[in-house]
């Protein structure tokens, strides 16, 4: 079987980006360190927030409207629950970026919004107990979209449109010249006539050539059982608070039914880590450490500790994705770096890598996620 495109790396947006280009009829090959939706990357964890108003930068608008139709699309074509409405609250003091980016962006792109002071978010979310001089952007459309189901779903959606996806076999090597690619796995050597590459936290190693300084940095998901169980926060928006130090703590709704608990966790409060190096255990000061955050913000919380997992963030000097066509390499397209929010994009990531890998270009607005912008000079 000779392939058009090898897909290195099977997990959120590599998996997208093969179901996308199979769909388009081109002879994919995927190769997956790892068994399929598996939790020893970033794509794990049952739950990721996606919302509109960023306040990471207003030019990801177009792309999270994108998104949403393709959710919406994914889950039609493979009948599965991907993509879960809620509402949000992005919660802090108003200069701050999480709720002053939000603001800004909301207003840039008119998006509808509630400003809320404190007193009128503790009469409607009695569960979250913001500061007086705190206020809420509440966005409706925003919710939570599942990680494992969508890698499952978009390799599934791959599979049937003819990829060929091997997993437990990782990538060691990959090469690129005028007469196309060659990826080497445990295995063998494979050919293709161009290379899409999504290596998450392996970025390091397989796009060193890049020059990126990316950072891989241990995150822990936590979950809790509230006092008096998890009723109340079955139909709960997702939230991210901002407090005066900086720390942005974010939730889920109780997803799981009432014994599985609800999900918190810290955004970006990690350590350096690596793949091969990351402590996958949670330990009980980092436990106390969140449940004394939680207590203070959300009362009949932290209740009872059920789990931690720890995940992997590759973070970038300006928390903007790396997703082009290599600088170096017109027939390989890349797509790293996505610095803990990038899950959230997944699908439309996938129809810009398999635009970039057939045609060389996108009409996906993607300037902002160039390799060799200037705040990612080494
Ligand atoms: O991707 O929206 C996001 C997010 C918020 C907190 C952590 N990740």
């Amino acid at each position: 079987m000779t392939f058009d495109v090898i897909v290195v790396g099977l997990g959120g947006m590599g998996s997208a980006a093969a179901a996308h280009l199979a769909g388009r009829g081109q002879r994919v090959l995927g190769f997956e360190r790892f068994g399929p939706a598996h939790a020893l990357g970033s794509s794990h964890g049952g739950s990721r927030i996606i919302r509109q108003a960023y306040f990471e930068d207003p030019d990801y608008v177009p792309l999270l409207q994108r998104a949403y139709e393709l959710w919406e699309r994914a889950e039609r074509d493979r009948g599965a629950d991907l993509l879960t409405v809620t509402g949000g609250l992005y919660i802090g003091q108003p200069h701050h970026r999480t709720v002053g980016g939000s603001l800004a962006t909301a207003q840039e792109h008119d998006l509808p919004h509630e400003l809320l002071d404190a007193a009128e978010v503790r009469r409607r979310f009695p569960t979250l107990q913001p500061e007086d001089g705190e206020v809420a952007l509440f966005e409706a459309v925003a919710g939570y979209v599942r990680p494992e189901a969508s890698v499952s779903a978009h390799l599934e959606l791959a599979a049937r449109a003819g990829a060929e996806l091997h997993f437990e076999e990782a990538v060691t090597a990959w090469e690129a010249d005028g007469d196309g690619v060659r990826v080497t796995t445990a295995t063998g050597t494979f050919r293709a006539e161009r290379l899409v590459i999504c290596p998450g936290a392996w970025a390091p190693q397989l796009l060193e050539d890049l020059g990126v300084p990316f950072t891989v940095e241990r995150q822990v998901m936590y979950w809790f059982q509230p006092e008096g169980g998890a009723e109340r926060y079955e139909r709960h928006p997702i939230w991210i608070h901002q407090a005066d130090d900086g720390l942005q703590l974010y939730g889920f709704p109780a997803i799981d039914g009432p014994d599985g608990g609800v999900k918190t966790a810290f955004f970006r409060h990690g350590s350096v880590t690596t793949p091969e190096t990351i402590d996958r255990v949670v330990h009980p000061d980092e436990v106390e450490f969140m449940a004394k955050r939680l207590g203070a913000f959300a009362p009949g919380m932290p209740g009872r500790f059920l789990r931690g997992a720890a995940c992997m963030y590759t973070t970038t000097p300006d928390e903007h994705f790396v997703v082009a066509v290599h600088p170096e390499h017109p027939n390989v397209t890349v797509a790293c770096g996505f610095s803990g929010h990038g899950f959230k994009f997944v699908p439309v990531i996938g129809e810009i890598l398999a635009d970039l890998s057939t045609t060389g270009t996108t009409a996906h607005p993607i300037d902002l996620f160039d390799p060799r912008r200037g705040a990612l000079s080494r």
